[in-house]
């Protein structure tokens, strides 16, 4: 679908006049944006209904997180009426940039729930029929500012401006039943443009609301209170997303929205599927359906029941989950993997307990060793037994990840059913992370290789024998998106980078086994030797940071502090601010990515060896020109063999020898036997930094003392860390620098999601 300009102004216009009693002229930018979006709505309702009625077996990808940013850009590139936007504004004085003002929908963490994001995206674009289910947050994740170097959070509003790309779908509500409570759910339809190609797949997103609408005899008779209740907990359960990455919080509101999505995801698919006139036990004919990681896993005991509510028997209905549900797995962290208390679970949802419980009787009644095959043990539920026991495949997300699911966390399940699983690499859409957030780069793609490489990544290989030629355009462009970075990062942050310097950026969620501590430290040992005189000719720097950490994680939280207050301390030393900048940007989301990216010179991915299932901010980063600094971890390994290793900068200690290390590690030796790293590391407890609340000295704390100090090996990996960083940064302006970037950015190709959604249709989904 293609909207030529004229087509596209008059509908603008309509809108406006129907929905806000205005024009051009007169509208403001939210009565523009809502307008602009609702136009595109309506041009693209035929193709976006012919997807539904298709008939196709689809998937239903299930995932408690869609991390979608903002949509009115990348689906105005989609339908491939970016231009004619931007000329429609223009002609009446306004900007299409005004609607960088629109919140990002950040319904979601971070790598998962963006990765969902992605995959709906490419799927679109593969003409894959994959439709996303998940549930509408009223508030995404918290918006996060810095008070005095501390992390605080506020609720994120982000239907501020409206919600033009949803519609209401009141016909197609369901109930979901809790033992105490029933709610309505109501789908609001988010249609997922694919790239120029009139396919329109569709996001469902449930909320939820009181069944009973007001009532006002119950009000009048003074019994209000009741009713406002009902209507109070009702509407909680969609209230906001949970915070957490990596930690599992066993909250009852937490299993209500992961029952309340699926619950209202299955009702609504067997209905429609049942009006067919087809026959349940064929359902995998029809429907498949992805977990995505642990968090929709109850879907399986609620099919289970739905099955036998229309008359099936327990095996018959158990061989139906067996041919439609696939499991993700997204972390190896044990405190991540998805546990339910029995007896919370069995209260709250008694005939879906019974569905777990009779898959627990029919995995005992295989004669398998219990201390290996277990779903409910002591009490305990896990749910990710539950998603492997059923599911038809399992799949990690990187090669190195899925070997340890193999071999290490899930190896006993693994020896039983070898054949379940499989593996498929992460990827990423080059729609929004190169054509939209990088044009000029991509336009200069375009001129040497044509546009084919849009929906076919690996044709950037093509671009690698224009190397030579390009590598003056490739560091202006560049250099273009460091200078608008530096002007955002200025307004917002206050903090003056010179353009000139090498962009030296981390941007990720906050976690301890992400190692931000280890960038941190690097800095401070940069500071130190420069003052010192120790490190001379230090390569100009600005070390750029992002991340949000979950509220309850004080080390996580204490680590921004500490960043914070090397960022004060470094910018304000005019010994070392000519040659060094350190920012820690506030409220790292989608949108600040889109910006971050494009303008990066080298891409900290430095999780310990193990513990970063995939990462695909790495990929972002590869193919917006970046030399990665890394260690051999999740997607790392794989992006050193498509670019080459010399390419890249890789370093720290590997997954084979972590364990062996933990084995006889002890930290403190290591900081006493360095001076450099020590002095680093004391900044934490020797005044350096105020303290008042003790947050440094518990870090510090972690890193020497207690259990298993320094749990991530930051003081191991220091030196190699160093040593790598600076050779790297010394190598920053050289025509070798930028041959490595671009050779990254042609090695691109595997990391597209349209391979990876491509890969799941084939191995997992079998559509297509
Ligand atoms: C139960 C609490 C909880 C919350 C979030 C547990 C687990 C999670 C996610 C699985 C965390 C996550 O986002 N994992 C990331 O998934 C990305 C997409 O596959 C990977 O690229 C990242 O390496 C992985 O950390």
């Amino acid at each position: 679908m293609v909207i030529d300009d004229k087509t596209f102004s008059e509908s603008v216009e309509r809108v406006l006049h129907a929905d806000f009693a205005c024009d051009f002229e007169s509208a403001g930018p939210r009565e523009l944006y809502n307008a602009v979006s609702k136009a595109v709505m309506v041009q693209s309702f035929d193709a976006w209904n012919a997807g539904r009625k298709s008939g196709k077996k689809r998937c239903a990808y299930f995932s408690a997180e869609f991390l979608m940013g903002r949509s009115i850009f990348a689906n105005l590139l989609n339908l491939g009426c970016l231009g004619a936007a931007k000329r429609a504004l223009a002609a009446v004085g306004r900007d299409l940039n005004d609607f960088e003002e629109v919140e990002d929908a950040a319904l979601g963490n971070g790598g998962l729930g963006r990765l969902a994001a992605c995959y709906l995206e490419s799927a679109a674009t593969m003409g894959i029929p994959l439709d996303g289910y998940g549930i509408r947050y009223r508030y995404g994740l918290f918006r996060q500012t810095f008070v005095d170097g501390y992390q605080h959070e506020e609720g994120d509003d982000w239907l501020k401006w409206g919600d033009p790309w949803s519609v209401r779908a009141d016909r197609d509500a369901v109930i979901v039943e809790f033992a105490d409570q029933k709610v309505k759910a109501v789908p609001y339809d988010m249609p997922i443009f694919g790239y120029h190609n009139d396919v329109v797949n569709n996001l469902r997103l449930w909320s939820s609301e009181p069944i009973n609408e007001f009532d006002f005899n119950a009000f009048n008779e003074m019994k209000g209170d009741r009713t406002a209740l009902e209507n109070f907990n009702a509407t909680k359960i969609c209230d906001v997303l949970y915070p957490n990455d990596n930690t599992m919080v066993g909250k009852i509101l937490r299993l209500r929205q992961q029952y309340f999505l699926v619950s209202a995801s299955l009702q609504d698919i067997l209905r429609k599927y049942k009006a067919q006139g087809k026959k349940l036990k064929d359902l995998d004919k029809s429907y498949c359906f992805q977990l995505n990681d642990t968090h929709p896993v109850i879907a399986i005991p609620e099919l289970l029941r739905l099955l036998q509510k229309e008359g099936m028997g327990f095996e018959e209905a158990f061989a139906v989950c067996a041919k439609t549900f696939n499991f993700t797995n997204h972390t190896i962290m044990a405190e991540a993997l998805e546990k339910w208390d029995a007896l919370a679970l069995s209260d709250l949802l008694p005939d879906v307990y019974d569905q777990i419980v009779a898959c627990q009787h029919r995995l005992e009644s295989e004669g398998l060793d219990k201390e290996k095959y277990f779903i409910i043990r002591d009490n305990v539920i896990h749910m990710a037994n539950l998603a492997i026991y059923v599911s038809s495949k399992v799949n990690g997300v990187a090669e190195i990840h899925t070997n340890i699911l193999k071999t290490d966390v899930f190896k006993d399940w693994y020896e039983l059913y070898p054949k379940k699983f499989v593996n498929v690499t992460n990827g990423i859409t080059p729609r929004r992370w190169m054509l939209l957030n990088n044009p000029e780069m991509a336009a200069l793609i375009d001129s040497r290789i044509g546009e084919g490489w849009h929906t076919d990544l690996m044709q950037l290989r093509g671009l690698k024998q224009y190397i030579p030629e390009i590598l003056p355009d490739f560091k202006r462009i560049k250099g273009e998106n460091k200078q608008k970075l530096v002007a955002y990062i200025a307004e917002h942050e206050g903090v003056d980078i010179p353009p000139e310097f090498a962009f030296d950026v981390q941007v990720k969620r906050l976690h301890e086994y992400k190692r931000q501590m280890l960038n941190a430290l690097s800095i401070l040992y940069f500071y130190y030797g420069i003052k010192e005189g120790k490190i001379k000719d230090f390569p100009p720097t600005a070390f750029i940071f992002g991340a949000k950490a979950a509220p309850g994680y004080y080390n996580a939280k204490a680590i921004i502090k500490f960043i914070n207050e090397i960022s004060k301390l470094v910018n304000s030393d005019p010994e070392v601010n000519g040659v060094m900048r350190v920012v820690f940007v506030q409220n790292y989301n989608v949108s600040y990515a889109e910006k971050i990216v494009c303008a990066a010179d080298i891409s900290e991915q430095i999780s310990m060896a193990g513990m970063e299932a995939s990462g695909t901010g790495n990929m972002k980063f590869m193919l917006g020109g970046t030399v990665t600094l890394g260690t051999l971890d999740g997607a790392n390994v794989e992006i050193c063999e498509e670019a080459g290793r010399e390419n890249n900068c890789i370093f720290g200690a590997t997954v084979e020898e972590v364990a062996g290390i933990k084995q006889f590690y002890c930290p403190r030796e290591f900081i006493e036997q360095d001076e450099e790293l020590k002095r680093a590391v004391n900044t934490l407890i020797d005044g350096t930094f105020p303290d008042e609340e003790g947050m440094l000295k518990k870090l510090y704390d972690s890193l020497v003392d207690g259990h298993e100090p320094d749990r991530y090996l930051v003081c191991f990996d220091f030196r190699s860390y160093i040593r790598a960083k600076e050779g790297l940064l010394r190598s920053y302006g050289t025509d070798e620098f930028y041959e490595k970037c671009l050779l990254n950015m042609c090695a691109a190709g595997k990391f597209s999601a349209d391979r990876s959604v491509s890969d799941y249709a084939r191995l997992i989904w079998k559509i297509k």
